[in-house]
């Protein structure tokens, strides 16, 4: 551990101080020499919390839904820890900004906690850095976690390697967007809301979300069937119903052989990502200025030096 560091946080942590899960987050995010101390103490408590995957296109209303479901929650106390993954390009960052400032209304409030993870969250596939921020959360005591990510149409699927329920949202303007929508987002999405319901065109954007359902749908039952939601996060309507949905979405992954299901493909992804982290990083440390000489003299090339670096 260094020298700044707080030989009582992990203890500090699990008793539910905001400040020690900050600091550790950081050090999580920042893939400090502690790491890995951290996430071992906190694996235990790794399944705790349900962790909700927002997604859906640019603008559909994720920040402000999230916003009004963290209010639901905090009315029946829950703790809640908010990962938000933002945009890598710059073109996005004006969006992001927007979203700070509507997910400000429940900074100060201590059974909230709220961290971007810039794009070392999930763009570009899914980074090792945000299970470690799970663990962290899960371990100050976080009931739900909610993954908010901005629209970019390739999250959908790398969320879903995260989250153990995906709420895929959507506005009635976006109907070709419905039409359209990819059979990976169909199967992925756990819950489906038609957010901005308070907007014209709501109800067909429901019943044609909920016919394009059914068409993908075999004739025997499932043990879920993804419900399709009509929210206005405007108003706040619909909220507590998509919270209601949530809640028996957990239950059945509890329940049933889905959540162990689940919970397997993640670890899976995290050890995965652990495993070529390290090999990657090492194998990269074992490169000599000689070997770069021989590349250039053409001694050897990249592939035969790579895998006999790669033996080593
Ligand atoms: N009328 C109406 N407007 C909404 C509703 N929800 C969100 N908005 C507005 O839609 C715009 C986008 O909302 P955001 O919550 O930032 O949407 P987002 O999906 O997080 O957007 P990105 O993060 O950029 O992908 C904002 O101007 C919101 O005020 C709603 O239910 N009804
Ligand atoms: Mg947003």
């Amino acid at each position: 551990m260094s020298k700044r560091s707080d030989p009582r946080l992990i203890e500090r942590v699990l008793r539910g101080e905001h400040a020690a899960a900050s600091r550790a987050l950081s050090l999580v995010i920042d893939e400090a020499p502690e790491a890995d101390a951290l996430s071992k103490a906190f694996f235990p408590k790794s399944g705790s919390a349900q962790k909700i995957g927002v997604c859906g296109p640019p603008g559909a209303g994720k920040s402000s839904l999230t916003s009004r479901l963290v209010a639901h929650y905090r009315k029946q106390k829950l703790k809640i820890g908010i990962l938000a993954v933002d945009p890598s390009s710059p073109i996005s960052g004006g969006a992001f900004l927007g979203d700070r400032l509507r997910i400000q209304e429940h900074a100060m409030d201590p059974g909230v906690f709220i961290r971007s993870l810039a794009n070392r969250g999930m763009i570009g596939g899914v980074s090792y850095t945000i299970f470690g921020a799970m663990h962290v959360l899960e371990a100050w005591g976080c009931d739900k976690i909610i993954v908010e990510t901005v629209g970019t149409g390739q999250d959908e699927v790398e969320i879903g390697k995260v989250a153990d329920t995906i709420v895929y949202v959507t506005t009635p303007s976006m109907g070709d967007e419905i039409q359209a929508m990819k059979a990976g987002v169909m199967e992925i999405g756990d819950i489906f809301v038609v957010n901005k319901s308070d907007l014209h065109g709501s109800d067909k954007a429901l019943s044609d979300l909920r016919s394009a359902m059914s068409l993908g749908r075999t004739h025997e039952a499932k043990p879920w069937e993804p419900p399709v939601l009509g929210t206005s996060a405007l108003t706040g309507k619909g909220v507590d119903e998509l919270g209601k949905a949530l809640d028996d979405h957990w239950t059945h992954l509890k329940k049933s052989e889905e959540g162990r299901r689940r919970l397997r493909e993640q670890h899976k992804e995290e050890l995965s990502l652990y495993i070529s982290r390290r090999v990657y990083r090492s194998a990269l440390d074992k490169i000599s200025d000689r070997n770069l000489d021989d590349l250039v003299e053409h001694k050897i090339d990249p592939a035969s030096l790579g895998t006999k670096i790669l033996k080593k």
